[in-house]
């Protein structure tokens, strides 16, 4: 099956490419020619991911998917939520994100979070949503060298280390893209 990921993010597009397998030939949004950035103005993650897929529908008219996720942290009623990706101001500068979410977690007792993926999948027109969910909590400080984004400060729960200190494959099985793309995975075969 052919599929093109829409998405910017190399990291994911590493993640989705191992989780797929090779009875799924992917294109990066790079691979199909698509250079431009998908403007996200959705206020939820579905709506992010429609739009991203539908932009690549739309313009290309290839069977297609976007991943839209995020941290939801409960000490910060839900932020960064959407705003994932730029909650420090600009978009994908991981560091400066994990940074301020330390900063604004500093005198709080309670540290529970989840990240959440909305997966919009367009095939033969018609599109169809995929959702994962991993529970957690955000560490004081950072651990692991492995992943992207918040995973050095993110700890699953029954887990007594970060996304970022486990093997891809580990995450992968039971991470909130994870369980989006197996869904995905179930469908399509
Ligand atoms: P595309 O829109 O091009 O796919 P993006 O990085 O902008 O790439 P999002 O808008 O969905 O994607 O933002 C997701 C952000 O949420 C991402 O940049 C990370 O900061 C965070 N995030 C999502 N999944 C994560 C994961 O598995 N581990 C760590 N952080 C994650």
């Amino acid at each position: 099956k052919k599929l093109v990921f829409a998405t910017n993010n190399l990291h994911k597009l590493e993640e989705v490419r191992q989780m797929l397998g090779p009875e799924f030939t992917l294109f990066s949004m790079k691979e199909i020619g698509c250079k431009e950035d998908i403007p996200e103005t959705g206020s939820t993650f579905r709506e992010n991911a429609s739009i991203k897929a539908r932009y690549i529908h739309e313009r290309y008219g290839l069977d297609c998917f976007a991943d839209d996720s995020g941290l939801e942290v409960d000490a910060l009623g839900g932020a960064p939520g959407v705003f994932s990706a730029r909650y420090a101001g600009s978009h994908g500068n991981a560091a400066a994100n994990i940074d301020k979410l330390l900063r604004e977690l500093k005198d709080k007792d309670v540290r529970s979070a989840r990240f959440r993926a909305v997966i919009a999948l367009i095939v033969g027109g018609n599109e169809h949503f995929f959702e994962g969910t991993v529970n957690g909590s955000i560490r004081p400080g950072r651990s692991g060298e492995g992943g992207f984004g918040y995973d050095p400060v993110f700890q699953p729960e029954g887990y007594d280390i970060t996304f970022a200190e486990m093997k891809p494959e580990e995450k992968n099985r039971i991470s909130h893209r994870g369980r989006a793309i197996e869904q995905l995975i179930a469908f399509l075969t």
